[in-house]
């Protein structure tokens, strides 16, 4: 085989992940569990380099000049496969890069992923998570469909703890921003743990919060599910918030679409939201409200563009030759 091209989605954490037990394995001090979204995605060719040992990434048609993200999950690829020489990667998502979309947990997964099949490695799960896991600490989720638990208790064990067909719920994302990220969360996340006076707290209360919307999602209970993730969202926010220096990734137009979200929610619609490190609001709903909640954003003129998702599929190859 020479090439091979795999894609892999985003996925947004109703349980956050925002501080490291350890920088240089990348581990997650805490739990998190996710939702992966179907329409945006990462697509990932493969090949192996035969001119040079240099690994080239070309992301969005762009060749990058520093390969410090990939390095660590493909030196640990490479260390399996036993390979010296190098890759050339080209990576395009279809929506915006390091805006707070986790680009970089469905480039990682679509990496790995393609990886494992050009050099025939058949990795188990744990492995893929641990090369994924070095690129970014998300993207692990990226690699199963449907809500997925990352579990720091318990050794990083990934699983999809619902499937998509099981409770098909409806994603909408309010783009507000198309402008990359000033403060990367791998910085953000330092800063927080290092100087946040809310950082312990927040460290401590990430076993009761899993509990809870795993036993929501096993009820398929909507709003205790939105319940327990709006509110670990917003405690995340204020260990943002609380660091030093103080860290905000929302915007004006931010606040305008959650005011506007939350008077929806007010007329009686069944909804929740999350954010990540960007300014870019995510709403849950049930698919027979989306055309409601639709109708009264499109025209708002805080939502650049609005993106309407499922829940979606782990990652996957989708061509090989
Ligand atoms: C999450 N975020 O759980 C949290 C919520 C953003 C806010 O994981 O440093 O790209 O590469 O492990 O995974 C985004 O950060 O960071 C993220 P690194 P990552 O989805």
């Amino acid at each position: 085989m020479s090439k091979v091209i795999s894609i892999a989605h985003p996925n947004f954490a109703l349980i956050k992940y925002w501080g490291k037990a350890d920088l240089k394995s990348n581990t997650p001090a805490m739990s998190s569990i996710s939702l992966t979204i179907d329409t945006l995605s990462s697509t990932t060719k493969i090949s192996k380099n035969r001119q040079t040992n240099e690994n080239i990434w070309i992301l969005n048609g762009k060749k990058q000049e520093q390969m410090r993200q990939l390095d660590p999950t493909l030196e640990y690829l490479n260390r399996i496969s036993n390979y010296t020489s190098g890759c050339i990667i080209e990576s395009n998502n279809n929506f915006p890069t390091s805006a707070g979309l986790a680009s970089s947990a469905s480039g990682i997964a679509s990496l790995v992923t393609a990886y494992d099949r050009l050099f025939g490695l058949n990795l188990k799960l744990d492995s893929l998570v641990q090369a994924s896991i070095l690129g970014s600490g998300s993207a692990p989720r990226s690699l199963l469909g449907g809500f997925v638990i990352l579990d720091a208790e318990i050794g990083l064990n990934c699983e999809t703890i619902c499937q998509p067909e099981d409770w098909p719920l409806s994603v909408l994302i309010c783009i507000t921003d198309y402008k990359e990220k000033t403060i990367s969360s791998r910085e953000g996340m330092e800063i927080s743990r290092k100087t946040s006076p809310l950082y312990k707290s927040w460290l401590d209360s990430n076993k009761k919060d899993i509990q809870t919307a795993k036993a929501a999602i096993d009820e398929k209970s909507f709003n205790n599910l939105g319940e327990v993730a709006e509110k670990n969202c917003y405690k995340m926010l204020e260990v943002m918030k609380s660091s030093d220096p103080s860290i905000n990734y929302l915007s004006k137009q931010t606040i305008d679409c959650i005011n506007k979200v939350r008077k929806i929610r007010d007329k009686g619609v069944d909804l929740f939201y999350t954010l990540d490190a960007g300014p870019q609001l995510k709403i849950i709903c049930k698919p027979e409200d989306k055309e409601t909640i639709k109708r009264d954003l499109e025209k708002h003129p805080s939502v650049l563009s609005l993106v309407e998702a499922n829940i979606g599929f782990g990652a996957r190859v989708i061509n090989e030759s």
